[in-house]
């Protein structure tokens, strides 16, 4: 991630004036960083109109500039698009094979489990030979009920026996890790549209929340992945994984502007606390390096030092009138018998005059 966040940001101080060259290597950096052409486009010109707007010379000017409309082109996140942690609720986790899905399942469960809630995973992904070992270990780490079925059975099944034993046993968080990769692609949405139904049908009155997982290293193919589970099935949400180890990262912008779903949660590593909850605004202000709390604490550092200067050169002032204090005593008090000497001599050669 290093590689887009430390490019962006080091841009605005490597030019003395806002010119053509500057906005290309702006454009560049986004469009390399995933940002998407689309997206890339529209914050130039965005930029541009407020750079003329505001009359700004001084590209470090733009950074707080560029910082606002990212931002602007990402979904505010508010406590209703969270509504399934307050909630009974069933998440589906989707996504295609390999992207994070059942670490995932495992960092939530972990984060409500820590929350006091009562969570419960279902091993939907019969498919693949071992997937339900791997969340099975998940649940033992982290300390969680599970509802398995056989391999190579039917992932409605298990979800459906999921909700009877989430309803029973009271569960606030029902954690659905699903496959990645079935026979062919249209087996695998239909799959996910029965579950749907079944949901739909067995757990009415739970919240439903479905998030696609995306890998942040596949880059344009993340948002690809997204749009394509958009289409078959209610996604609300994605979670993008990996981004510690992705030197680019601006697919996020790509995926919110381009497919209009927000990005709830992002994967920062493989341990079980690597999860955190997006914010817009820390990553525009990752991106630009325009900090409005770090501005803040500059400037009061600043004023600090300005009063300290003002205090200092005060007090020299002061030194500086009483040195030249007209007063024959006090210089005569002060003054070293040298000192004393030339003064004299001083004035006596004025008298010569
Ligand atoms: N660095 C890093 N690695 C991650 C992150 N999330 C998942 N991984 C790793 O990605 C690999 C695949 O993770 P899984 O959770 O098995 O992925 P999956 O989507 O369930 O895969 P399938 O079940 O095969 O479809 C594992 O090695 C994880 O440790 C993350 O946020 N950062
Ligand atoms: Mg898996």
């Amino acid at each position: 991630m290093a590689g887009f966040f430390a490019k962006l940001s080091g841009i605005f101080s490597g030019y003395s004036e806002i010119n053509d060259d500057f906005y290309e290597e702006l454009e560049e950096t986004l469009v390399m960083g995933d940002v998407g052409m689309e997206a890339t486009e529209e914050i130039i010109s965005e930029l541009q109109d407020k750079v003329r707007q505001d009359r700004l010379k001084d590209p470090n000017d733009c950074r707080e500039v560029l910082q606002k409309i990212i931002i602007s082109h990402l979904h505010s996140l508010t406590d209703d698009d969270y509504a399934f942690e307050r909630n009974k609720s069933i998440v589906l986790i989707v996504g295609v094979n390999g992207v994070g899905k059942t670490t995932t399942v495992g960092k939530l469960a972990h984060l409500y489990k820590s929350q006091g809630k009562r969570v419960i995973m279902a091993a939907a992904d019969t498919f693949r030979a071992a997937a339900t070992e791997q969340l099975s270990e998940w649940a033992g780490r982290v300390g969680t009920d599970i509802i398995r079925g056989t391999e190579g059975g039917d992932p409605g099944a298990v979800v459906y026996d999921a909700i009877q034993a989430a309803k029973a046993r009271n569960a606030d968080v029902l954690l659905v890790d699903t496959a990645g990769r079935l026979h062919n692609k249209k087996n695998l949405m239909n799959e996910l549209k029965k579950i749907g139904s079944i949901v739909q049908q067995e757990y009415p009155d739970a919240l439903k929340e479905t998030l696609v997982v995306v890998d942040a290293a596949t880059g344009q193919n993340a948002k690809e992945q997204a749009k394509e589970f958009k289409e078959v099935t209610d996604v609300s949400g994605v979670v993008l994984t990996k981004l510690d180890g992705s030197a680019k990262g601006g697919i996020i912008v790509a995926i919110e502007e381009e497919l209009d779903i927000p990005v709830k949660f992002v994967g920062t590593g493989e341990k079980v606390t690597d999860i955190i909850k997006f914010d817009a605004e820390a990553y525009a202000v990752g991106l630009t390096g325009y900090d409005p709390a770090e501005e803040a604490a500059k400037q009061a550092a600043e004023e600090a030092e300005r009063q300290a200067a003002e205090e200092a050169r005060k007090s020299e002032v002061t030194v500086a009138v009483s040195g030249y204090r007209i007063d024959e005593n006090e210089v005569i008090k002060v003054a070293s018998e040298q000192e004393k000497e030339d003064a004299f001599a001083f004035f006596r050669s004025l008298r010569k005059d």
